[in-house]
């Protein structure tokens, strides 16, 4: 049987990577076979995009060039490792996917969503996650927990109007896509969060 692909998304800070670490171990109490990769990235190849997308620099990235870099890496990782594991059955949570595309890009970017759209199309067919979380928090406090842990990346430099307009379309791209996608209130303390999260793959796992 085919695996589950989850996704999770939100704006910079709102704990994607401290809670996947639960939701490995909530997988581990399923004895899931399964693996986490993120994007942009998962594949040596993807990995070196990612560098070049992150990497503060003194030229204008051109938002064209951001695109195709993006999905690039993701068709990289698609081809060399969701694909794969999906087609062995393994579940695959990955951090970040093309919902990220629409609200950096689309959003963020002010890229045309019919551009984007023809690249998904392109790229991954009509593959889409079973389940996104979509970890939600107000913009500020978000990249205050980011600011305390490292030091801005070339998207962390971006103005708080630019967040804004991604945060909203995450919760847009929630409200279309409502047998999906599960808003998640991140502004709590973890544990409030984490329970939220359980509930979510608890209500997850009676459909699978
Ligand atoms: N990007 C794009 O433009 N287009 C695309 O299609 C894709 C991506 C796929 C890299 O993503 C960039 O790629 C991203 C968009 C772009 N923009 N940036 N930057 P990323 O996911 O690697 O980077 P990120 O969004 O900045 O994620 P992050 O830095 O890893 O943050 P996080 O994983 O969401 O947060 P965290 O590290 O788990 O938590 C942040 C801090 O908050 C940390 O100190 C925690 O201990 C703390 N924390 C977490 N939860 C809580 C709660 N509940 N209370 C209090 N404190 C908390």
């Amino acid at each position: 049987m085919r695996g589950k692909f989850i996704t999770i998304e939100g704006t910079e800070g709102v704990g994607k990577t401290t809670n996947i670490e639960f939701i490995q171990s909530w997988m581990d109490t399923k004895k899931l076979s399964y693996s986490i990769t993120r994007e942009p990235g998962g594949t040596p190849l993807a990995e070196q995009i990612r560098e070049l997308l992150l990497a503060p620099r003194e030229e204008s990235v051109s938002s064209t060039a951001e695109l195709l870099l993006v999905f690039a890496a993701r068709a990289q990782h698609l081809n060399q490792v969701i694909e794969p594991m999906l087609g062995e059955g393994a579940w695959v949570l990955c951090d970040r996917f093309t919902d990220a595309t629409y609200a950096y890009q689309g959003a963020g970017r002010l890229m045309r969503d019919d551009l984007i759209r023809e690249l998904e199309l392109l790229v991954q067919g009509s593959l889409q996650p079973d389940l996104t979380l979509i970890l939600d928090i107000p913009v500020q406090v978000g990249l205050a927990r980011a600011g305390e842990r490292s030091a801005p990346d070339r998207f962390e430099q971006e103005q708080v109007a630019f967040f804004d307009r991604v945060r909203n379309r995450y919760l847009q791209i929630a409200q279309d896509n409502p047998q999906r996608c599960i808003v998640i209130d991140a502004s709590r303390s973890l544990e409030g969060v984490q329970a939220q999260i359980a509930e979510a793959l608890e209500s997850f796992w009676e459909t699978v």
